[in-house]
């Protein structure tokens, strides 16, 4: 029931979203080897102005301070991502004590803070030995993310309970090994191919070793990187177009965790590629779920084209959208995608895990940043969020993207996410004036006229 002070469930999750390569550095401390995010981005030209997450916002030092924001900001949850290589240097085998300490330390100060951790356990950071030894490509990977998972759940689960296995797999899968502009940098639609089948495959086998291992009670899901697919025009070319845009960019990874199966359509497409599936895997995929993580930042208008090899269908820049550094800003995608999922896919409940908005922001001559666009952009998508719950779509909470400025991948430190500031040079952190923002609407709920 919502509440009349905020609009929003008294136990709703307020929270704020991270990722270890992203914020971490001390990439070479207390154990931990390389994964396969530091050696693409210390290959020469991989990465915007060849930066490198080496550094990066210096979390594994000032995480104390980081959780003291966080509490600051009135936030009742946190979403960060444990790094595999600090647990397990090698991928497999023997537990790095301190690594894991680390992340022990983290969700115990969590929890002295009245802060409920929510625990990714792959954000894209594989570690460089499991890919020598194949990666993502390579089968023999499930079993090892599946040790990894026992062991991080053996430590934490007995006072972690919220699980997300991977972080937008899409991505590790397809960008990383077809598109070749994430780590390791292939380009190989094979590997894709059996890369993401065996991505859905260790989601699975990773949920079964978390509820084993648990000793309280344990919600695990995954976060989909999902998007608004609509067509361009009412034309049946450019709605066939969108459909296959959609089974590409959401259904390859909804469906087969989801339903059991694969879009039809890819499939289809797949087909000539050979196929990954091994009898029973699809059952073991179709794991339930305790709900479904929805990282959802825009829409994707989309036309026929011939010229796009494989789905020939291609996006399309709306004549007269309004843009953010990266995307189209659209808040009623973020309704339309909890409404189809409600409706389509009946998750037991829906957590919003990613929201955000990049900026160039500076501080001011006071030393404020002010980034009235962010709080517009995170308002407008919280109203969303609010029109959903109230036609009954059970959302459990919404985390923004993210905490702190931080390494943004291919694009380096040239795109700032965070509600605090991070000054890269002196790591020194400014709230700004969105995380105050954030702040009041935690207590008080969004202001009137806020959609
Ligand atoms: O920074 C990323 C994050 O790692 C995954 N989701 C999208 C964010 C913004 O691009």
């Amino acid at each position: 029931m919502a509440s009349p002070s905020t609009g929003f469930p008294s136990d709703f999750f307020w929270g704020c979203a991270t990722s270890a390569y992203q914020i971490e550095g001390a990439v070479a401390e207390d154990g931990r080897a390389p994964s396969i995010w530091d050696t693409f981005t210390h290959t020469p030209g991989t990465i915007a102005a060849n930066e490198n997450g080496d550094v990066a916002a210096d979390h594994y030092h000032r995480w104390q301070e980081d959780l003291d924001l966080l509490q600051a900001m009135g936030a009742n949850a946190y979403r960060f991502s444990i790094s595999w290589p600090r647990v397990l240097p090698q991928g497999k085998g023997k537990v790095n004590a301190a690594g894991l300490g680390f992340y022990d330390r983290l969700v115990d100060g969590l929890l002295a803070r009245g802060i409920t951790p929510f625990v990714t356990l792959f954000h894209w950071d594989l570690a460089q030995a499991v890919q020598d030894r194949g990666g993502w490509p390579a089968r023999a990977t499930v079993a090892e993310f599946e040790e990894y998972a026992r062991a991080v759940a053996h430590r934490l689960g007995d006072r972690v309970t919220w699980w997300i296995t991977h972080n937008e797999p899409f991505f590790s899968g397809v960008g990383g090994y077809f598109l070749g502009n994430f780590a390791p940098g292939l380009v190989d639609p094979v590997a894709a191919l059996h890369a993401s089948h065996h991505l859905l495959l260790s989601h699975a086998r990773a949920a079964r070793a978390i509820r084993d291992e648990a000793r309280g009670p344990a919600k695990v899901g995954l976060a989909l990187s999902l998007s608004a697919v609509q067509p361009a025009s009412s034309s049946e070319a450019d709605v066939q177009a969108a459909g296959r845009f959609d089974a590409f960019t959401n259904r390859w990874f909804l469906d087969p965790v989801m339903r059991g199966e694969y879009p039809a359509e890819l499939a289809q497409r797949f087909a000539p590629l050979g196929t990954p599936i091994e009898p029973g895997d699809m059952q073991e995929i179709h794991e339930p779920l305790d709900f479904l993580g929805v990282n959802y930042y825009s829409r994707s208008i989309v036309r026929h084209d011939d010229a796009t090899p494989f789905l020939e269908a291609a996006q399309v820049k709306p004549e007269h959208g309004e843009f953010s550094l990266m995307w189209e800003v659209y808040p009623p995608g973020l309704f339309e995608l909890l409404d189809r999922l409600w409706r389509d896919y009946h998750p037991p409940l829906l957590l919003v895990t990613e929201n955000g908005m990049p900026l160039a922001d500076a501080p001011d001559g006071r030393g404020h940043v002010e980034d009235g666009e962010r709080i517009s952009y995170l308002a407008r998508h919280l109203a969303q969020v609010q029109r959903a719950m109230a036609r009954g779509i059970r959302v459990g909470g919404y985390f923004v993207w993210s905490l702190l400025d931080n390494f943004e991948w291919a694009l380096g430190y040239s795109m700032r996410f965070g509600l605090v500031y991070v000054d890269f040079a002196s790591q020194k952190r400014i709230p700004k004036s969105s995380a105050e923002w954030f702040h009041r609407v935690i207590q008080h709920g969004l202001p009137q006229g806020a959609s």
